[in-house]
């Protein structure tokens, strides 16, 4: 609890200078230990979001630093020992005017950028290819209806085979995308199902998995690299453990990818997913 109230407290001391070179962080795809601040940018949305942020960041600081500089000099100016006849005063036309047309103003500043940037992120108008992701109990299943329309479903690596992948996050089956390509991302759940929210920070994507209802968002990796996310709606006993893997490549190797895939999904024996999905959360749940 402490340790909770500390790092909160070490993080806002240093958001502020650390925010200001967050337009330079290096994307990881990955969250790092001990991070503070967003998840490098890997999209223009997520690079929108990221702007947007900052720009937050330094109105609030300013009100906060200019309403407390202004209280410590009321307190000081107008304390009774320095003002022992208080003013009468109830009415002063310009500050009244001030004091709503500048936070006026000032959220106009806010509402502009915000309403753009919640527009761009809606849809993309031209997408080159499309995904749709299905949220299931407790995984994840994708299908490429441009490509050939095959599908197959990605599931959570025990421990013993992550490899570089970082823990919890590493997936069977990644989402392979290509680089510099606009994909629609529809999201969909089983009428028999329940809500998820596929997420992916530095792509600046969340968007939820709703049964009988098909929502839709976009995304553009800049570069090529691995991009982790989670599902981020609680969704039942398996909701840590259906993490998002995507693996952003070149147009060359996508297609490659898309050849070899569309064999081994044409033949994928799913018939043992509910004994994983089951053993998955057994496993993850006795070693938290
Ligand atoms: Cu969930």
């Amino acid at each position: 609890m402490f340790l909770n109230a500390l790092r909160a407290a070490f993080a806002a001391v240093f958001f502020t200078g650390i925010s200001t070179f967050s337009a330079l962080a290096e994307h990881t795809g990955r969250p790092l230990e001990w991070q503070l601040n967003l998840q490098g940018a890997a999209s223009p949305v997520m690079e929108g979001i990221a702007d947007f942020h900052n720009l937050l960041l330094v109105i609030i600081i300013s009100i906060a630093t200019f309403v407390t500089l202004l209280l410590l000099y009321v307190i000081m100016r107008f304390k009774a020992s320095n003002n022992p006849v208080p003013s009468k005063t109830t009415h002063n036309t310009l500050l009244e005017v001030l004091w709503t047309v500048i936070p006026v103003l000032i959220l106009m500043t806010i509402a502009i950028p915000s309403f753009k940037l919640l527009y761009f992120e809606d849809r993309a108008a031209d997408a080159e290819m499309t995904v749709k992701v299905t949220g299931e109990q407790w995984y994840w299943t994708y299908e490429y209806p441009d490509n050939g329309g095959f599908t197959f479903d990605s599931m959570i690596l025990d421990e013993g085979e992550l490899g570089e992948h970082p823990r919890l996050l590493g997936v069977d089956n990644p989402v392979v995308l290509p680089v510099d390509t606009t994909v629609r991302v529809l999201l969909a759940a089983p009428v028999t199902g329940v809500i998820h929210s596929w997420a992916v920070p530095s792509l600046g994507v969340k968007t939820d998995t709703v049964p009988g209802r098909l929502n839709e968002t976009w995304l553009r990796i800049n570069e090529e690299g691995w991009y982790y996310g989670q599902c981020s709606e609680l969704c039942g006993p398996g909701h840590g453990f259906m993490p998002i893997a995507i693996k952003a490549v070149s147009k060359e190797a996508f297609g490659a990818w898309v050849t070899g895939a569309r064999e081994e999904f044409a033949r994928n024996d799913q018939g043992d997913k509910l004994v994983r999905v089951t053993q998955n959360i057994a496993q993850n749940q006795v070693r938290q």
